[in-house]
């Protein structure tokens, strides 16, 4: 899978892609990461991305032309067939579910918009969807770009060990059940007995029990959302 991600700051991709899974996941080439600096097609001699907004108002808007043409030069003959995600606090909630989506398509681009907005002729004609990664206020969309990407390369065959991802089918849609490693015992505190005991089926039981009270507690939304689909097959 290829990522090509259109940013004025590409300086803030040098570290998340950079370590661990992400890190190996590239290496292995099962997924390919391209940065690209929009304002290699800025406008004028100062390579300008920004120009105040008509109508007036505070701040600065992203203008159309330089992302026109950077994605246009990247994507070329391809642009028009392939998802073309604008990072936005007005973006659909980005979900595990559209994760597993994306990570279905061979290639996606992600533009990071900066300043106060985007020119809506972007919206309009070159973004196909828009997706939030929360509700809360970012200085920008890289960010929330590094947050999709790795959430979506996770799930590409091959990234993640195989069983980590069929125990997270199982437990899909729940908090995580509490894990605990050696030492046993520590400062006084132990680990559940029924941990120790080699009972596979027991074992499942009482995490499954552990993941649903605790997001009964934390998350009754999440279980509300589990339900309906349960109703649904
Ligand atoms: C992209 C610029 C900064 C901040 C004005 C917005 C009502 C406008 C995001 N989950 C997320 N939170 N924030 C972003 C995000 C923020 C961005 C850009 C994504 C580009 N900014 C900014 C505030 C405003 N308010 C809501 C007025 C721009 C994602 N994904």
């Amino acid at each position: 899978m290829r990522f090509d991600i259109f940013t004025i700051f590409p300086g803030i991709f040098q570290g998340p892609f950079d370590e661990s899974i992400i890190k190996r996941a590239i290496a292995a080439e099962l997924v390919d990461i391209q940065i690209h600096d929009i304002r290699e097609h800025g406008m004028g001699r100062h390579r300008s991305v920004d120009d105040t907004p008509y109508g007036g108002g505070p701040g600065m808007v992203m203008a159309a032309p330089p992302l026109f043409d950077s994605v246009g030069s990247v994507l070329g003959d391809a642009l028009g067939t392939l998802p073309v995600i604008l990072t936005s606090a007005s973006g659909d909630p980005f979900t595990q579910v559209i994760a597993e989506e994306l990570s279905l398509e061979p290639r996606i681009a992600i533009l990071c918009g900066r300043y106060e907005g985007i020119d809506q002729r972007v919206r309009d004609h070159l973004v196909t969807r828009e997706i939030s990664i929360g509700d809360y206020v970012l200085t920008g969309g890289e960010l929330a770009a590094a947050v999709m990407v790795d959430a979506i390369t996770r799930l590409i065959p091959g990234v993640i060990d195989s069983e980590s991802l069929a125990e997270e089918s199982h437990t899909a849609g729940l908090l995580e059940y509490p894990h605990y490693t050696r030492p046993n015992e520590y400062r006084g505190w132990t680990v559940p007995d029924i941990l120790l005991s080699g009972h596979h089926a027991k074992i499942a039981e009482w995490r499954m029990k552990q993941a649903t009270e605790l997001t009964r507690q934390r998350r009754p939304d999440l279980l509300d959302k589990l339900n309906h689909h349960l109703k649904d097959l």
